[in-house]
């Protein structure tokens, strides 16, 4: 009886792995195999909570005025790099902060560009900003604003330092390639002086204290607005805080995120992780810290800092909910999930 033998198959069979394989080289590649890397659980920002120093940044900064010229940095900055990226332009994941030194009789040369900058004003005195041929003086806790394609040079009279916080857009354009900068023929582009109090672009620090102040209660927010009443840009936002001695804020958690600088006292912020593991953010006046996307935080006012007042403390925070309110994305863990749909 002849034996039978089975047919051996004319072709491997086919499964998943071969097909991945084959994929190789077909500009495609399989949704299933990252399908939780891009619909995630949660928000899931790639930026950590953290504090840059004033005490430990400041010096590395007047360093850099002693051994980098203005002409050839043209904007000299330390960069506050997230620990989480490790990568400018990242303070968090969507807004780039920097700390910017001028001294005496030198030129931040005129350039505009596409992103738009905010800057809160640290320390020194005689600093100017020339801002569309309009120049505005710098005073501590003033921000001022630069729109976008707005030509700029920034400058100073008088002896010491001008450092300031910038908040720009810049993290953006990483996804939108369609920033760029264009320079002027001259450092200074031709500026008048004009009446700083009465600038659109200037906003003065007790004109925001007063309305903080105003605000009942032992947490004060309150936004820095156009004359329109519109946010200061449609990416980045600025708000001003204000949190009675020895109180707290409330707990938020916000699709948002946020560049924060200490105007005056000291404290902390507790960020609560989902076990409600606590991480805290210490701070005093001139550091910044930072908060990422949809981390639950809460600001806690300490001690007084001797710069005056009773112990409040005043925050400036730098925000990306201009963008991320109208590209549809806001949405905080108070809100009923489905009243978010959208029609
Ligand atoms: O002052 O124009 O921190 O162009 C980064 C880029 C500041 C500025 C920064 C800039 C500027």
């Amino acid at each position: 009886m002849a034996t039978q033998t089975l047919p051996t198959p004319a072709v491997v069979a086919d499964s998943a792995d071969k097909l991945v394989r084959d994929l190789e080289g077909s500009a495609t590649l399989p949704l299933w195999a990252q399908m939780a890397k891009l619909n995630p659980a949660l928000p899931n920002p790639r930026c950590t909570p953290h504090v840059w120093r004033y005490d430990e940044v400041r010096p590395y900064l007047l360093r850099a005025g002693q051994v980098v010229s203005e002409k050839q940095a043209e904007r000299r900055v330390l960069m506050l790099v997230n620990p989480g990226r490790n990568e400018a332009p990242y303070t968090t994941d969507t807004i780039y902060g920097g700390l910017q030194l001028v001294m005496p009789n030198e030129t931040a040369a005129a350039h505009r560009h596409v992103a738009f900058a905010m800057r809160f004003i640290i320390e020194g005195n005689g600093g100017f900003t020339a801002v569309h041929g309009r120049r505005v003086q710098m005073n501590r806790g003033d921000v001022i604003l630069t729109p976008r394609w707005n030509w700029h040079d920034h400058g100073k009279d008088g002896s010491g330092p001008m450092i300031w916080l910038d908040g720009l857009d810049l993290p953006q354009f990483r996804h939108f390639p369609v920033h760029f900068v264009e320079h002027f023929k001259d450092p200074r582009y031709p500026a008048e002086d004009i009446d700083t109090d009465a600038s659109p672009i200037v906003f003065k620090w007790h004109k925001m204290q007063a309305r903080l102040d105003a605000q009942a209660g032992d947490w004060a927010s309150q936004r820095y607005t156009r004359n329109d009443g519109s946010e200061v840009s449609k990416t980045l936002g600025a708000a001003a805080e204000r949190v009675t001695a020895g109180k707290s804020s409330p707990i938020r958690q916000e699709t948002a995120s946020s560049m924060y600088h200490v105007v005056s006292g000291s404290g902390r912020t507790i960020i609560y992780g989902p076990d409600n593991e606590e991480e805290k953010l210490t701070w005093k006046r001139n550091d910044t810290f930072c908060i990422p996307t949809w981390a639950r935080f809460q600001h806690f006012a300490d001690c007084a800092d001797g710069a005056g007042g009773a112990g409040d403390v005043y925050l400036f925070r730098c925000d990306d909910v201009p963008m991320i309110t109208s590209l549809g994305f806001y949405r905080t863990s108070e809100d009923d999930a489905e009243g978010l749909v959208s029609h």
